[in-house]
């Protein structure tokens, strides 16, 4: 399997950690492509993704899956425990939703106020920006964190009682809040302390230097 990703990218963090919960990432070739450059936005890359984003998994027939969502569904589908997606129909449901909904009110938000309301990645790349849209994102990315604190005080993890792709969701948020330094508000105690046990996830810890380490082990 090839990944294309921006090894510090907040979306390819998302795989790049199901990659290692899973202990698949020594069967993966990382190909990086620079978002800087605007590489993602090339017609040989739009080719493999209509989207123009990253990350993007290529199976070894050619078959390219992109969307962090389905990307970690196929590997949970592919390899079995521990499982980011779910077993029973009803965990399956909640851990969907709640992944869903840490793209639509965090992680998607504050990337919009990235491409928006900064720099982003350039005026080559950024080729039309709202920075009104922009920060009205950022409002809503802080919103989204207030949310997640309020789910965090009654569970250890953001789905339920044991670490999911909802997880890793809201983590992908915090990585690209911390990148365009949105800070999580002082009084999120619940979801700050969440973070911190994150961290302590190999997966988490590891997930820049993995490309590396996939690399040097052949
Ligand atoms: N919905 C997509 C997914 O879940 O995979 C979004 C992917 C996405 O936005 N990826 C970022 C990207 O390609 C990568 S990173 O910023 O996290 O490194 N951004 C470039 C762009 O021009 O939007």
């Amino acid at each position: 399997m090839k990944i294309y990703d921006w090894p510090t990218g907040p979306y390819p963090a998302r795989v790049r950690i199901a990659l290692a919960e899973k202990n698949l990432q020594s069967r993966v070739q990382f190909v990086t492509v620079d978002l800087w450059k605007g590489e993602h936005k090339t017609p040989d890359f739009l080719a493999k993704n209509y989207s123009g984003t990253l990350p993007v998994l290529e199976l070894d027939d050619g078959t390219l899956i992109a969307e962090c969502t389905a990307i970690t569904e196929y590997l949970d589908a592919r390899d079995g425990t521990p499982t980011l997606t779910g077993t029973t129909a009803r965990e399956k449901g909640l851990i969907h939703m709640m992944s869903k909904r840490a793209e639509l009110e965090l992680l998607d938000a504050v990337s919009v106020y990235f491409h928006h309301a900064t720099p982003g990645l350039g005026p080559d790349v950024e080729i039309y920006q709202n920075a009104e849209w922009g920060f009205r994102q950022r409002d809503k990315a802080l919103r989204g964190m207030r949310y997640f604190d309020g789910i965090l005080k009654s569970r250890p993890f953001v789905a339920g009682d044991v670490f999911s792709m909802a997880d890793i969701t809201v983590i992908g948020g915090l990585i690209f809040a911390d990148i365009v330094k949105l800070p999580l508000p002082a009084d999120c105690e619940a979801l700050q302390a969440w973070y911190a046990r994150m961290q302590e996830r190999p997966s988490v810890r590891n997930r820049i230097a993995m490309s590396e380490m996939a690399a040097a082990s052949g």
